[in-house]
């Protein structure tokens, strides 16, 4: 049995270190010798490798001080490699569990062998862990019933156009002496693209590329740019002076062979349309830049890349000759192109084109505020509050309010705008204030003398952002556009202590904090009496003698059909709780947002009334007598009642376990009961006065630490720092 030098270099992954090296140590292919080199990680990644290594002697550590590079830390697996063949993983990647087994059954006479990567967004991770599993099995069956035809499942990929192009020394099964004899190392002297220095001289000396059939390695896409970055998310700039140094580099000393000299022209060619003309004309570094590019360009052996385009032939041409001024306008021109092109494709397309080239140079308008409340969905919300106390108190500005379905009756006399419509574009290009209670999208631009008020939406329950582990959010590039979106906020308004403390760290937040409590709670301390509540409870006809429950719960982030369009299920039993409760009670039923899923009350007029539409739940507080919610963040609102509130948490390990994670312990600190049946329900609210003595000194408690703020003047301090007192 030939002995495998399984080498990982790692570098702050603690995060996914179990699942690589447990995938790598359960392997049912045994000889082998584990070398991971730490390579100065700042978090806990060197602890779990020790752990690891205590456990498996086939496990040998290195720990680096400081940080070397990647190159460094695999050759340092290299030099101390003592088997046949060598293996590279990277420590935020997994294996099937037959794969290096299956690797060296097929490598036969080949000095290499490698199989398939399959790249992961994080949201398909929790599925590739079982998927493991089975193709494991699967694979096992198969090389049964094949082993006489083992051979012919190596499948030799010949030619440059389809073998080498995407190849990478991940996942690929070395011969040690091969390595030895071609003195293979990776290069030192960059970060990124480290190992063309390993790969250039393989190609130059071979023809084709064993690669075997059904044999796994899941790469995985990190969802962490901004606090965490993989090597291949530095930078641009970066990853392009590393690309043309190695690339010299290579070009100098296989660039003669053909195979070696136009793979490293393909991909120079790649790399200059994918990365140095964005390079060039979203940051404008072309000065800095050109002489570099330019003499990386003189390597190049145009007259055997035929198939180039006119535009990108014109650009090396001027980059060869090194005529700046005229590059300059050729970028230029060819941007301009580009754009106009795009904007011809869509009505959307061509606003944004407008919106760039055209409004974003309109003057900015000092006194006009754009207003949006959860995404145009409704009018509520601090926004909603803020908004009403300026115009109570006649402040002399130009209001905006930016809707999915305009023509709302909202008071005062704000111009109603649709999102996405020209004229949202328009507004938000030239108005000076945006007051928003969510992210504002990413194609949104600041202008310099731009305000925003961000007013979020919320105190945080669920782990947040840059809190949020990296494994289960809906998109991988949540974390970073998160960031981009939120650099942009001049004020956000904090509603306790405990939400600051959460904000700072969760959003990467620096800039002023408004500690005012929240002005969407302020109608709780200016109509929380009769005559509101009746009045209220007429207009939303609801009978004026029966009490009322609100049921809110919030959404779940693995039940969807789309982003934004979640799926919801009500798991308590209506019809029980109306025979038994039906002749006290009313039951008022609350989606969250984005909730796409119609809830079917039928059969239940006169006891259901559903009120997911409704524009604001703060109104529903008021004329609730108790709340029944989950993990949404209602509850903290609600307190400021003091009324009693159930938790109807029947997912709670999954949801707090798997899915998010929160930030207190909900067992010990919210000020109800939590409950998991219709019966518990039922029981609660039947012996509601029970409950609240029970959960008297909790909800005391509770009360102090979130709901010290609010006292009915949150948005008069918000208005006031934010816009002066600029009356007409
Ligand atoms: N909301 C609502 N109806 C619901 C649930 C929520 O109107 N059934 C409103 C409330 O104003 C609530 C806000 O939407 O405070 C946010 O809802 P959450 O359920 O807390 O969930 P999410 O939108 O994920 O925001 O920091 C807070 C977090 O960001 C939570």
């Amino acid at each position: 049995m030939k002995k495998v030098s399984v080498i990982i270099a790692a570098y702050n992954t603690e995060e996914f270190l179990d699942e690589c090296l447990t995938s790598v140590v359960n392997q049912t292919y045994s000889n082998l010798e584990v070398l991971i080199i730490n390579d100065g990680s700042l978090d806990q990644s060197g602890a779990i490798i020790n752990e690891f290594a205590k456990r498996d002697k086939r496990i040998i550590c290195f720990h680096n001080d400081e940080r070397k590079g990647v190159g460094a830390a695999r050759n340092l697996g290299l030099d101390n490699a003592t088997g046949e063949f060598v293996y590279f993983i990277d420590s935020d990647d997994f294996i099937a569990l037959d794969t290096i087994g299956r690797l060296v059954e097929n490598i036969g006479e080949h000095d290499m062998l490698t199989g398939k990567r399959v790249r992961l967004t994080n949201k398909e991770d929790s599925k590739i862990g079982n998927m493991v599993e089975e193709e494991a099995d699967d694979g096992m069956i198969i090389e049964e019933i094949e082993e006489k035809v083992q051979e012919g499942r190596v499948r030799l990929r010949r030619g440059i156009q389809r073998s080498f192009r995407g190849m990478s020394i991940l996942h690929t099964l070395v011969s040690r002496d091969y390595i030895k004899v071609n003195n293979l190392r990776f290069s030192e002297e960059v970060d990124c693209y480290s190992d063309l220095s390993f790969i250039v001289p393989i190609i130059s000396e071979m023809r084709t590329f064993p690669f075997l059939t059904r044999c796994y390695y899941f790469k995985r896409r990190r969802n962490d740019p901004i606090s965490n970055p993989a090597l291949m998310q530095s930078d641009r700039e970066k990853k392009v002076l590393d690309f043309l140094s190695i690339y010299n580099q290579m070009k100098d000393q296989y660039g003669m062979n053909q195979r070696a000299g136009s793979y490293l022209d393909w991909l120079f060619l790649n790399i200059y349309r994918k990365q140095i003309i964005m390079l060039f004309s979203n940051q404008g570094c072309i000065d800095e830049f050109f002489n570099k590019v330019a003499v990386s360009v003189d390597k190049i052996d145009v007259s055997k890349r035929k198939k180039l385009n006119v535009v990108v032939k014109r650009e090396l041409k001027l980059l060869r000759k090194r005529k700046l001024e005229s590059y300059k306008r050729l970028i230029g021109l060819h941007h301009f192109a580009r754009n106009t092109k795009r904007a011809l494709k869509s009505r959307q397309k061509m606003y944004i084109y407008l919106y760039r080239s055209v409004f974003m140079r309109m003057p900015l308008k000092e006194k006009t505020i754009v207003f949006e409340s959860f995404l145009g969905k409704n009018y509520s919300d601090s926004p909603k509050y803020i908004y009403e106390y300026m115009l109570e108190h006649n402040y002399d500005f130009k209001y905006i309010w930016v809707f999915n379905k305009t023509g709302k009756e909202i008071p005062g006399n704000a111009k109603q705008v649709k999102r996405f419509s020209l004229a949202y574009y328009y507004y938000f290009a030239t108005s000076k204030f945006s007051v928003s209670n969510s992210r504002l999208p990413l194609k949104l631009n600041k202008r310099e003398g731009n305000i925003d008020l961000q007013t979020w939406h919320g105190t945080p329950l669920k782990k947040l952002v840059f809190d949020m582990n990296d494994i289960y959010s809906a998109n991988p590039n949540y974390k970073k556009h998160f960031f981009n979106q939120s650099r942009r906020w001049d004020y956000l308004i904090s509603p306790n202590q405990y939400s600051s403390d959460i904000f700072r760290s969760a959003f990467k937040y620096e800039k002023e904090m408004l500690e005012f409590g929240y002005p969407r709670n302020d109608i709780l301390y200016k109509k929380d009496n009769e005559e509101s509540i009746q009045n209220l409870k007429e207009s939303l006809q609801i009978p004026l003698d029966k009490k009322v429950i609100l049921y809110a719960p919030t959404w779940r982030d693995d039940e969807f059909y789309e982003p934004g369009k979640y799926k919801f299920a009500i798991q308590m039993d209506l019809h029980k709780m109306r025979e038994q409760l039906g002749d006290e009670y009313v039951v008022l039923l609350r989606m969250h947002y984005f909730i796409a899923d119609e809830i079917d009350t039928d059969g239940l007029e006169g006891f259901v009334y559903n009120y997911s539409k409704y524009d604001d739940i703060a109104e529903l507080y008021l004329i609730s007598d108790i709340l029944i919610t989950d993990y949404s963040s209602v509850f903290f609102d609600y307190a400021n009642l003091k009324r009693p509130i159930l938790f109807f948490t029947y997912d709670l390990e999954k949801y707090r376990d798997t899915l998010r994670g929160f930030y207190i312990d909900i067992e010990s600190e919210v000020p109800g009961p939590l409950v998991k049946t219709t019966d518990e329900i039922i029981d609660a609210v039947t012996n509601i006065e029970q409950v609240k003595t029970q959960y008297q000194e909790t909800y005391d408690r509770f009360y102090d630490k979130f709901c010290g703020w609010d006292n009915g003047n949150a948005a008069e301090n918000v208005v006031k720092t934010v816009f002066g007192e600029d009356v007409k």
